[in-house]
């Protein structure tokens, strides 16, 4: 059993682009979310190298509840993490998506992609929630191929080297962030988290 609705859910996260997706969404559903780092700026996480995603959301959400100060007994707490996993790599940068944004980049990826036919690659999301008792998972995915250029201005991280499947052909970058949402691991993965939590059952 989890404790009744919360009026908030705490999201510690260093990535705007993140978070702005995930609260608008989670706003279309009465559910407000809010950066943790706002109230508890000194909260610090290492994001650990492990394969799984879950078991690195886990991790990090371990971390921040275990330096939660007085003052947000009443409060839920997500953390996500995510990242690209492209067949052709053998599923590179999966849970190396972070280091190879911030090193190689979305344009390093296209070169280790150049000339390559079979393009298949996958978003994936792992949410992890404490609703103050207990460790919710939630995962979401997102199939799709590896553009051949980056294509678009919206978005942030892989967006646009990202093509989704349904999307006709169109990067994530090309696309508004609602028809993003309608596609996206991240996505994916809060609907699940909205319906197992808080949607009243009939
Ligand atoms: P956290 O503080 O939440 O961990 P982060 O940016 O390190 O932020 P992740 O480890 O979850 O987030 O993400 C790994 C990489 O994948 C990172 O470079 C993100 O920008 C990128 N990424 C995650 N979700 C994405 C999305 O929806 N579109 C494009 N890139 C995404």
């Amino acid at each position: 059993m989890h404790k009744s609705e919360p009026d908030r859910i705490l999201f510690h996260t260093g990535n705007k682009g993140k978070f702005l997706e995930a609260s608008n969404l989670m706003r279309l559903k009465g559910i407000k979310l809010q950066l943790l780092s706002d109230h508890s700026p000194e909260i610090q996480v290492i994001e650990p190298q492990l394969d799984a995603f879950q078991e690195v959301a886990v991790s990090k959400l371990k971390q921040v509840v275990g330096q939660l100060g007085d003052g947000f007994d009443a409060d839920w707490i997500m953390v996500e993490d995510a990242g690209l996993l492209i067949d052709h790599l053998d599923g590179f940068p999966g849970p190396y998506s972070s280091y190879v944004f911030s090193t190689i980049g979305p344009e390093g990826i296209l070169k280790l992609m150049q000339g390559v036919e079979s393009r298949e690659a996958r978003f994936m999301a792992s949410i992890a929630l404490w609703d103050g008792d207990r460790v919710h998972s939630f995962e979401g995915k997102c199939e799709g191929i590896i553009s051949p250029k980056a294509v678009g201005v919206r978005g942030f991280g892989y967006d646009p080297i990202f093509i989704p499947n349904g999307g006709n052909g169109r990067t994530f970058s090309e696309m508004q962030e609602d028809e993003k949402s309608s596609f996206s691991h991240r996505a994916n993965a809060l609907n699940i988290m909205a319906e197992t939590l808080f949607l009243p059952s009939i």
